[in-house]
């Protein structure tokens, strides 16, 4: 059976077609002469250049009136994703990511640990997006994080109607007043990430937008970027206070996330360990399988307020 670079090479590289590779059954020279002859097709710098930022740009265009925008691309963020790209193929959703790397911090299980362990019922979302793990009764492991993360990752990009900005920060929300006074979330307010980390040593660098009725906010726990949403909701005089989230107690605090998975002022909806900062509730540590069905939830609850 032709191998895979026999493939490409008689596929794509005139030079090399009609010669057959088998490696073990030719000599190093053999294989070494028929090697100098391989040549990609040829290219020009601005060809490259054009075929990016063309791209981005038309990106950029289509998405500046999104239907929905996921800030955060971590567990929650990415089954959210999922969940609604899936469901409503209708929908035009941007995922804005201030990291480089999509995945937050499911790329470990805990404590720079690989195995990744999710409790019964999340192995019913495993099985969707078709993820292997080894049974243990009441909970599931799957053997390294990475794979839950990338398998996720790969499916959220391969939707036609979903673009992931990524290495792009929310610095601030689009509010609007509706005629009664209420207030209601529009959009994000986005910049590069490596602009955000540098208002305080620049000269005025002023951010970009993007519409969107609705906006899922999954930027986890407290931190650099994290919680990022609340605690504007809560500057804004949007919400009341921050709960602040509390200790951990695994036995609850995954029920608190899913349940707790709602729509705290209209346009925005919260998932996954921001919840636990807008609540006070508990963290649950390194067991993930909330992130996912929250994420599940909020795309549930997303694709309601469009049937309304
Ligand atoms: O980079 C952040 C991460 O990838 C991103 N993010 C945060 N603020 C942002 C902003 N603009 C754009 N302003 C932003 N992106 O959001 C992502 C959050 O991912 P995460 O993995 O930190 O959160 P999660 O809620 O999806 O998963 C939490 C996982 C945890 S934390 C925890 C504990 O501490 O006990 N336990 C679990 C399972």
């Amino acid at each position: 059976a032709p191998t895979f670079v026999d493939s490409v090479v008689e596929a794509a590289v005139p030079a090399m077609k009609g010669l057959k590779i088998a490696p073990s059954t030719e000599s190093a020279t053999e294989s070494a002469k028929k090697w100098e002859k391989f040549s990609f097709a040829h290219i020009r710098e601005s060809t490259v250049s054009r075929a990016m930022t063309s791209r981005y740009f038309k990106d950029l265009d289509t998405y500046a009136e999104s239907d929905v925008v996921i800030i955060g691309a971590g567990s929650c963020g990415l089954s959210a994703a999922y969940s609604l790209a899936k469901a409503r193929p209708d929908l035009k959703i941007a995922i804005i990511e201030a990291n480089v790397s999509p995945g937050g911090g499911a790329w470990l299980g805990g404590q720079l640990f690989s195995a990744m362990v999710m409790r019964r019922p999340a192995e019913k979302f495993l099985d969707e997006i078709d993820v292997p793990y080894e049974e243990e009764g009441d909970y599931v492991v799957v053997k390294h994080a990475a794979l839950f993360t990338s398998t996720l990752l790969s499916k959220v990009l391969r939707f036609p109607n979903v673009k992931l900005f990524n290495a792009t920060t929310v610095e601030d929300l689009i509010t609007r007043k509706d005629a009664e006074g209420n207030l209601r979330i529009a959009g994000v307010v986005t910049n590069w990430t490596l602009v955000s980390m540098h208002h305080d040593d620049q000269s005025c660098m002023d951010p970009n937008t993007i519409n969107a009725p609705v906006v899922i906010s999954t930027t986890g726990h407290d931190g650099p970027f994290g919680a990022f949403s609340i605690k504007r909701l809560v500057s804004i005089g949007a919400y009341e206070k921050l709960g602040g989230m509390r200790g951990l107690d695994m036995k609850t605090a995954e029920d608190q996330i899913v349940k707790g998975t709602r729509e705290v002022v209209p346009g925005m909806i919260i998932g996954g360990m921001e919840l636990a900062e807008a609540d006070g509730s508990c963290r649950m540590g390194p067991i993930f399988g909330s992130m996912a069905i929250s994420g599940v939830r909020a795309a549930e609850i997303a694709a309601e307020i469009f049937e309304e």
